[in-house]
């Protein structure tokens, strides 16, 4: 049973605020239904260096589809983008996802912003209902490393209901068999980190940004043109 333990207005959370969001949810219940092949919070943290590594490599992509080399995709190059990666997408889902992951709302998505939007994007293709449903991004290593990010979030949301409250964080803490607490601490403290609201619930989308934080690819930029030392 969904053992509420939040306090106060953590029901808030569990509306979603936009077309978006909800679809976002659908599509993760639907996926927690297959189940997840993660036997532990340990072995997420030992997956990281791998996604990192994955993600890094996705910088050429989007330094493709920036076609002004400015940066940052704006909502004309992001088109170009679904397009060339045959996602057929609405322009109105377009415009939600570029709403949804444009984060410092600058109008641009960045590196960072990118890697999410398309992780969402690989999310919601797998929806059966969606017309865009049998769509293929185009990048199939990419895809791998989103389904252990998708596979990660289903393994922490063990009551299927699309977010990861703090009370599944805990869980996920306590099944951990190798006996290491100070990674227990650790996520904890990730648990904040990822929970912008302080509600007590965290969506994909925000698991999404945080994984990103945590592996510093906000950073690729600094190292992109210097010395790789
Ligand atoms: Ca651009
Ligand atoms: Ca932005
Ligand atoms: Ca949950």
């Amino acid at each position: 049973m969904g053992g509420v333990m939040t306090k106060g207005d953590s029901h808030k959370s569990s509306v979603p605020e936009t077309k978006l969001e909800a679809k976002i949810i659908e599509a993760m219940k639907r996926r927690a239904a297959e189940g997840s092949n993660i036997k532990s919070f340990d072995s997420i943290i030992l997956k990281f260096p791998k996604i990192d590594e994955s993600l890094r490599k996705c910088k050429a992509t989007f330094q493709d589809f920036d076609e002004d080399k400015n940066g940052a995709i704006d909502p004309k190059e992001l088109k170009h983008c679904f397009h060339k990666l045959e996602i057929s997408f609405s322009d109105e889902e377009i415009n939600d996802l570029f709403g949804a992951c444009d984060i410092n709302e600058d109008m641009k998505i960045n590196f960072n912003e990118f890697i999410v939007l398309l992780c969402l994007v690989y999310l919601l293709k797998e929806d059966p209902t969606a017309h865009h449903a049998k769509s293929q991004m185009g990048i199939p290593n990419l895809e791998a490393t989103f389904e252990k990010l998708v596979d990660a979030f289903v393994f922490l949301d063990k009551n299927k209901d699309g977010y990861v409250c703090r009370s599944e964080m805990v869980d996920a803490i306590n099944e951990t068999t190798t006996g290491e607490r100070s990674s227990g601490r650790i996520a904890m403290k990730r648990f904040e980190e990822m929970d912008w609201d302080k509600n007590g619930m965290v969506n994909f989308k925000e698991f999404l940004f945080a994984f990103t934080h945590w592996v510093g690819i906000e950073d690729i930029d600094d190292e992109q043109g210097k010395s790789n030392a």
